[in-house]
């Protein structure tokens, strides 16, 4: 990394915003958020730079064995597309440059290949449309709307709602059990694209498939975790705030925030209130979501995860600080009970449920729009212990690597994309200056892309 460029940074945390006094008294002065900020970046460049030399042309790096994984038949580069718009935050203006200039040459879509509607939507999508907004570079927008159409067929359900699996080439579908993230994490990519390109098509699909789950919440306002898109049936009625159905939720206030669209703020208000009130639960460890069914609101499991993990941040969003201190609370002591977050836990017993944990962001993510909201430096002090959770459990000689368990600490040959995207991006912007990001300024998508309303 270049010394200019961390001189320039320390000099804009000088400059910049000054701690408050309660920061300070703390001990969280100005230099003591720089160095953690200065930390993290390099530790995000160690991973690229892993990456770069295991697995570039690849889409992830494999951290154990210096080995490289690609999702599909034909790689999407999808770490390199996923980090490029955590490089410009950071400033690491030569590496996004190389990396833009190899994106740009590299990247086509006319392949013979089923993908995953959400996954490329949310990573590949997302990331065109951020570097498109923040380099202002069109090829990316051209090719985000190339890809968006080549996506468009998986909405050709007989409900709308789009088939998990959709072949950028010939346009067949496949896979018609899908569920309410999956369904419904798309309007913020399909609808910044059509406000950018004028096209009101991407929009419209994409509001629709959303619109389509909310449709057939229950009687008491809850939606399950998996739907069949041609029948409409729902093949599984558990309820929860967790994978299958997290950012269902976020996108409904995310639309709203991004587009002013009133009806998402309709279905948000209605979602919201049903989810306070069947999954919202007080136990002796603290505030929590838990897992009901969908139609009687009656307790499946007393069970958070990683993954529900991100309501914090949402209820930021919402304006509901006590809510959302309080579930942080919670989700922190999950985070500490392991010295890393498992994937699952009983809240009741803080037992282990699903030891995993697969380097997700979703804990970072919400202290991070916490300490925006509140400026309280006890979200900095989190911020500490995940740095030093992840580089003592999860850090390779060529990059992080995910746990098997956190109960072992057996390490995973895997480092998702979204490491770079959005679990260290969230960990930088916690502890750098304000003005390196305008959080009011842009709505992130659900892997951090950041998107800004320039309609
Ligand atoms: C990311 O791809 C996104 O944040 C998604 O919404 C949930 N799963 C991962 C991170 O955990």
């Amino acid at each position: 990394m270049k010394t200019t460029l961390l001189y320039v940074m320390a000099l804009a945390f000088l400059l910049g915003g000054c701690a408050s006094e309660e920061q300070e008294a703390s001990g969280w002065d100005d230099a003591a958020r720089a160095r953690l900020a200065e930390e993290v970046r390099a530790e995000f460049w160690h991973a690229w730079t892993g990456y770069k030399q295991h697995a570039w042309g690849h889409d992830g790096l494999k951290p154990l064995s210096n080995g490289y994984y690609d999702w599909y038949e034909v790689p999407f580069y999808m770490t390199a597309l996923d980090a490029l718009d955590t490089m410009l935050l950071m400033g690491l203006d030569d590496e996004a440059t190389a990396t833009q200039r190899f994106l740009l040459d590299s990247l086509a879509f006319d392949q013979d290949v089923f993908v995953q509607t959400f996954e490329v939507t949310i990573r590949l999508l997302g990331g065109l449309l951020s570097a498109h907004q923040m380099t202002g570079e069109p090829r990316f927008l051209d090719l985000a709307e190339n890809l968006a159409t080549r996506l468009m067929p998986a909405f050709e359900s007989p409900t709308g709602m789009p088939y998990r699996l959709v072949n950028l080439e010939t346009g067949a579908v496949r896979d018609s059990i899908s569920n309410p993230a999956e369904v419904g994490t798309l309007l913020l990519e399909f609808g910044t694209l059509s406000t950018l390109t004028g096209n009101p098509v991407f929009y419209r699909k994409a509001k629709q498939a959303l619109v389509e789950v909310y449709r057939r919440r229950s009687d008491i306002g809850l939606v399950g975790e998996r739907i069949n898109v041609e029948t409409g049936a729902w093949t599984s009625t558990t309820s929860h705030i967790g994978g299958l159905i997290d950012s269902y939720y976020e996108y409904l206030l995310k639309c709203w925030l991004l587009f002013e669209d009133e009806d998402c703020k309709q279905m948000w208000d209605t979602s919201r209130a049903a989810v306070h009130r069947y999954l919202a639960y007080d136990a002796e460890t603290g505030f929590w979501y838990g897992r009901v069914d969908m139609e009687t609101g009656a307790l499946d499991a007393p069970e958070f995860g990683a993954l529900d993990a991100f309501f914090p941040a949402v209820l930021v969003l919402d304006g509901d600080l006590e809510r959302a201190r309080r579930l942080q609370d919670a989700a922190f002591t999950m985070w500490t009970a392991f010295g890393v977050e498992p994937e699952r836990v009983n809240y009741r017993t803080m037992q282990v449920v699903h030891p995993a944990y697969y380097l997700r962001p979703e804990n970072i993510e919400s202290a991070y729009y916490l300490f925006h909201a509140t400026g309280d430096p006890v979200y900095l002090d989190m911020g500490t212990v995940y740095l030093e959770s992840l580089k003592t459990h999860c850090r390779t000689a060529s990059g992080y690597a995910e746990l098997e368990s956190v109960v072992t600490k057996t390490k995973r040959d895997r480092m998702e994309s979204f490491f770079l995207a959005e679990t260290l991006k969230y960990l930088y912007l916690l502890f750098a200056p304000p003005e390196t990001l305008d959080l009011d300024a842009i709505v992130f998508n659900t892997e951090a892309h950041p998107l800004r309303k320039t309609w």
